[in-house]
């Protein structure tokens, strides 16, 4: 294409906007990059720091009706202000004084809490009281009704994750309160939902229906320890089990379909045993790691950092990763996987040099 009247060329694009139409040809590689292009930047959260600024919340800010939760957002800086971890998922630290109430309210948004230490908390979702303990996680799905109180004379603080910027960007956001006073103070060790759910390979009967969120909503770090034990056991004699040599996975699943646990977020918690560095990789579509036990370094887009206890690390789309540990590790996932592959949009790389 010869560009030969710059003015009548300059009329053209002013027209076009008068008319309220652009063109493609300026913007392409913006529109259409040849690899995603991320907001996002990859970001570290120190839990130290995010602990301490808890805390000073819980002493100046209450919690209760109106507000509804005294929850703290990671706040990604390459999303211009939004107090969002990454474009589609939120990540935040939540925190309980003694004897608190935070009240009933249900939303479109799912939602899950993983509980890097401490006790104390019930969660009631859709009236059925879940206790809340180190290592595990539990679920919010979407639509259902939750409410937390603690019991204990101690504070409690957990990572809460949502798909709330998802579900804004989808206009699919519903909010409704609950009663403002706690529906039922009971503390059971075990849930109804376990009851009936929390069985290996085995499903109620009456209940046998696949449902998009797993009815199951509360997972025990005694099952996924269990679990990850098991797999880097049988990595001697089995070594195809693992991820890769030293490294142990395990997936939160809906135990009425077998897929993700939550149909916008995947759930996971990773296992390195000492001395084991991941090979780097790739993958379209962002998460969030926290580190639940032990320590070690994470290298995002080529940098390395150290990680310790608590830490919780934002990774962006097609940012290379890869974790190294000298002492051993655990690290909870979570993404925003289940959507890319819905859609047909997933794709890893194991990109060069691991
Ligand atoms: O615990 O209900 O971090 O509704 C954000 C929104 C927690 C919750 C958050 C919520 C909650
Ligand atoms: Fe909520």
């Amino acid at each position: 294409m010869t560009v030969v009247d710059n003015q009548a060329l300059e009329q053209l694009y002013s027209d076009f906007t008068q008319a309220g139409v652009m063109a493609l040809w300026t913007q392409r590689a913006d529109l259409m990059p040849d690899v995603p292009r991320a907001s996002a930047v990859p970001r570290i959260w120190e839990w130290a720091q995010l602990l301490a600024l808890a805390e000073r919340a819980g002493r100046l800010v209450p919690v209760g009706r109106g507000g509804e939760r005294r929850a703290i957002a990671l706040a990604n800086p390459g999303l211009g202000g939004a107090p969002f971890a990454t474009p589609t998922l939120w990540a935040a630290i939540q925190y309980l004084a003694p004897k608190e109430l935070a009240p009933a309210h249900r939303h479109s948004q799912s939602a899950f809490r993983f509980v890097v230490e401490g006790e104390g908390v019930w969660t009631v979702v859709d009236g059925d009281p879940v206790a809340m303990r180190r290592g595990d996680l539990l679920l919010t799905p979407s639509m259902s009704w939750h409410e937390h109180h603690n019991t204990a004379n101690e504070a409690m603080v957990w990572l809460d994750g949502l798909d709330i910027p998802l579900v804004a960007a989808l206009d699919a956001g519903f909010f409704e309160l609950g009663p403002g006073e706690l529906t039922d103070r009971s503390t059971p060790y075990r849930s109804r939902s376990e009851a009936l759910w929390a069985h290996p390979g085995l499903v109620p009967v009456a209940r046998a229906t696949a449902v998009p969120n797993s009815p199951l909503v509360a997972y025990r770090w005694s099952h996924t320890d269990e679990a990850l034990d098991s797999q880097l056991d049988l990595e001697r004699s089995c070594p195809d089990v693992t991820l890769e040599p030293g490294h142990a996975g395990v997936r939160f699943s809906n135990p009425s379909t077998g897929g993700d646990a939550l149909a916008t977020m995947r759930l996971e918690m990773h296992r390195l045993s000492p001395g084991t560095k991941t090979a780097r990789t790739q993958s379209v579509g962002s998460s969030v790691w926290q580190v639940f036990s032990g320590g070690g370094a994470v290298e995002l887009s080529g940098t390395t950092s150290l990680l310790n206890h608590g830490d919780v690390v934002a990774v962006p789309s097609w940012c290379p990763i890869a974790f190294q540990t000298t002492s051993g590790m655990d690290i909870f996932c979570f993404s925003d996987a289940p959507i890319y592959e819905a859609l047909g949009l997933a794709r890893t790389k194991r990109s060069p040099g691991s």
